[in-house]
């Protein structure tokens, strides 16, 4: 396997700088935390790493509003702490991606200040202007992802601009030959500083109907809050746009000719996810590999489980498989309940459902404690999207607490300080120093499972062949050459056998599965036959 594959069926463990480690006693993580606590990332068995933006910016996002793309945060510390990071990782044989947010900046970067001063600056096309409607309204009915319309008024240009988050963040005009250099520079800043790979932020929002057409009414409710209000019209015109992926063509181009990086993207979840995330990682796509935001806003059951797995064993498509984020409730509170409580065989199964797929993995910071999405009063809450939905929705911050290093000490070992979010309920009792002694904690599985992964060629590198189980059991084989890795797995509480073409039945107990090298065994395929 050449240097440029590293990333294929590789492991990257999401930091989000804010809320891993605080080294200066202000209640906020920071670069200089993030690099002392690398040991723990590259101990799991993670093989990179990527850090959420933490560029010169106002917040108003948390750092997804770029105010300056080539320098660090005060709050975060300085390029310095930045080569630090890198260099600290690449000692511990991670690699490191940064956040590249293409589509927006904050209303506060100079492009946009020079952008917005009238219609003939150089940077005036830089960003989607458009004149009112007669009545003075905005040029169509297109929603800001985070609530209320698209489209803000300017008043120095007597226009409105395009913005699909907040109004803060301005979205920029890929297509326009003058971004794309500017947007090439910045990844080549980033790339001369020693990082491996770019995480590209809500890449299905690149491009948009050129006309500027109103979406269509949706026909379907669709599940959660946000998704009913933002979901309100089919996202025919607003995104999801072909033009899009030119951009990324030209970024893969920019950076094969470097030496090659990793381009992880964002896809979003509108219907298709999956389809569209063949289309940008297949043999002719843009990408490397993407993930999506869909798996984690349905249930966990053998219908979903099954559908992952069509989706995993597709050779066309090269996902990346993430179950939760900052930008979603944690996996531990989404699946792994029984009666109100975290099941720690439930933490254990969709770990090892995720950790066994084709393809590659984001483990989002505190996901290897097991940590369950914490509940906030609306005072307590930072971001934008949340507030704006509440109470319907409580939008991020429960994902984005602070992480507990130790049970014992103060601040759990994150802050002397007050955090910048509270703590989750129990999470102290998570805390890493005390999953460190538990041989069966959360943490201990999931390392053993990274380490599997990675020395497990057929896990980390073969295809994958669904079985066809019949529900609650769902299951699929690894193979590559004469290797193969039987992987079952026990949706309910009550105990299943199984039994196989060759060898003896297996046992499944409640929520239970099975990781079964079968390389010697037999040199057929595998047919099984669920018996309650
Ligand atoms: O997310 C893109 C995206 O589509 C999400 O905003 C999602 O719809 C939302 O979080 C609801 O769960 C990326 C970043 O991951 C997110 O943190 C940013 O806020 C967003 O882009 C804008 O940059
Ligand atoms: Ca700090």
């Amino acid at each position: 396997m050449s240097d440029r594959n590293w990333w294929r069926g590789a492991t990257i463990y999401q930091i989000y700088p804010r809320s891993f480690l605080d080294t200066n006693g202000d209640g906020v993580g920071d670069l200089a935390g993030a690099t002392r606590r690398l040991d723990h990332v590259a101990a799991l068995g993670a093989d990179a790493v990527w850090l959420s933006p933490f560029y010169v910016s106002p917040m108003c996002d948390f750092g997804y509003d770029v105010a300056d793309h080539k320098a660090v945060d005060p709050l975060f510390g300085t390029l310095e702490d930045a080569d630090r990071f890198i260099a600290r990782a690449h000692a511990l044989g991670l690699r490191v991606l940064v956040d590249f947010v293409v589509g927006h900046v904050s209303d506060r970067h100079p492009w946009f200040r020079a952008s917005r001063a009238d219609r003939l600056n150089p940077k005036a096309d830089w960003f989607t202007w458009a004149d009112p409607q007669p009545d003075g309204g905005p040029p169509n009915n297109w929603l800001s992802v985070f609530s209320g319309p698209a489209w803000s008024w300017e008043p120095r240009r007597r226009q409105y601009y395009l913005h699909h988050f907040l109004a803060q963040q301005p979205s920029l005009d890929t297509r326009h030959p003058d971004v794309q250099a500017a947007l090439l520079d910045v990844a080549g800043f980033w790339l001369d500083r020693g990082v491996d790979g770019l995480r590209l932020d809500a890449i299905d929002f690149l491009g948009h109907d050129p006309a500027l057409r109103s979406n269509p009414a949706a026909g379907v409710d669709p599940g959660d809050a946000p998704a009913k209000l933002f979901g309100m019209q089919r996202h025919e015109n607003d995104m999801l746009h072909p033009e899009g992926e030119g951009f990324l063509h030209l970024l893969r181009t920019f950076t094969e000719a470097r030496g090659g990086a990793l381009l992880l993207g964002e896809v979003s979840s509108q219907p298709g996810a999956f389809g569209r995330i063949a289309a940008y990682t297949g043999p002719a796509g843009p990408l490397q590999t993407a993930y999506t935001l869909a798996p984690m806003r349905g249930p966990f059951d053998a219908q979903a489980a099954n559908s992952f797995i069509l989706e995993a064993a597709r050779t066309d498509s090269s996902p990346c498989w993430a179950f939760s984020n900052h930008d979603t409730m944690r996996v531990a509170s989404r699946w792994c309940m029984t009666d109100g409580k975290v099941d720690r065989r439930k933490l254990a199964l969709v770990a090892a459902f995720q950790a066994a797929l084709r393809g590659q993995l984001c483990v989002y910071q505190g996901e290897e404690l097991g940590l369950t999405e914490a509940e906030l009063t609306h005072d307590q809450l930072r971001d934008p999207f949340g507030i704006a939905f509440w109470p319907e929705f409580k939008g991020r911050d429960g994902s984005r607490t602070p992480m507990p290093w130790s049970a014992e000490e103060r601040g759990f070992g994150f802050s002397d300080a007050a955090p910048w979010l509270p703590f989750g309920q129990g999470h102290g009792g998570c805390a890493a120093d005390r999953q460190e002694r538990d041989p069966e904690s959360p943490l201990a599985h999931w390392r053993a499972l990274l380490h599997w992964r990675r020395d497990t060629p057929e896990i980390k590198h073969g295809s994958l062949a669904p079985m066809s189980l019949d529900a609650p059991l769902v299951g699929f084989e690894r193979v590559l050459g004469d290797r193969r890795t039987l992987c079952l797995f026990n949706l309910s509480d009550e105990r299943r056998t199984l039994s196989l073409e060759a060898g003896p039945a297996v046992i499944l107990p409640g929520w239970g599965f099975q990781l079964l090298d079968r390389s010697i065994a037999r040199p057929r395929r595998a047919r099984a036959v669920a018996v309650a």
